[in-house]
């Protein structure tokens, strides 16, 4: 919330400066100004080949935590993918978890199990793929502190490419999603 009004204030700064001063010295520093926000300036390499990356492609909608006062929770929400290649979520990572997982659920002699999905979550080109209690999802592990309904939760999914996307997740009071690992029987 901070960052983003920090960074609209700093544009409407910069477009007003722009506008408003003229001069080449003005123009210099507005186009200094415009790359410091990552924008594309003039004459950075024009022929280059636009590629998104994986993070640059995928939009995190409905991101949600389950509440918990410590130990294992899970994230939950729907990637969308709104570029044209394949994109493959290999980690993630926050720091009210020392340990995410990326989770799949199936089912073993009967009961739903969860497990460790093997080479990550592919999101297909121009697809959405779902994080769902029952489905896959991101298991949080040793939670140290309470998660409370309204809090947000930054988790940083990690990209196959190498890029990397940061989302706050909303905490929500949620009951269920609470599957068994593989192997684990102790309470049956
Ligand atoms: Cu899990």
């Amino acid at each position: 919330m901070t960052f983003t009004t920090t960074t609209s204030t700093a544009i409407t700064r910069r477009t007003r400066r722009r506008t408003s001063v003229a001069g080449g010295l003005a123009l210099a520093t507005a186009l200094a100004l415009t790359a410091c926000a990552g924008a594309p300036v003039d004459g950075a390499s024009p022929s280059a080949e636009v590629t998104s990356t994986a993070a640059e492609s995928i939009q995190v909608v409905d991101g949600w935590v389950k509440a918990v006062d410590e130990g294992m929770t899970a994230a939950f929400g729907v990637l969308e993918n709104a570029g044209d290649a394949d994109v493959t979520l290999i980690a993630a990572s926050a720091d009210v978890s020392p340990m995410i997982e990326l989770h799949e659920v199936v089912m073993s002699d009967g009961v739903m199990v969860m497990q460790q999905k093997q080479g990550g979550i592919v999101v297909a080109a121009g697809s959405r793929h779902e994080l769902a209690p029952g489905n896959d999802h991101l298991m949080m592990m040793g939670v140290a502190e309470p998660l409370m309904p309204g809090d947000e939760v930054v988790i940083t999914l990690e990209f196959s490419d190498g890029s990397v996307l940061e989302h706050a997740f909303t905490v929500k009071e949620f009951t269920g999603a609470d599957e068994q690992y593989v192997g684990d029987t102790e309470d049956e």
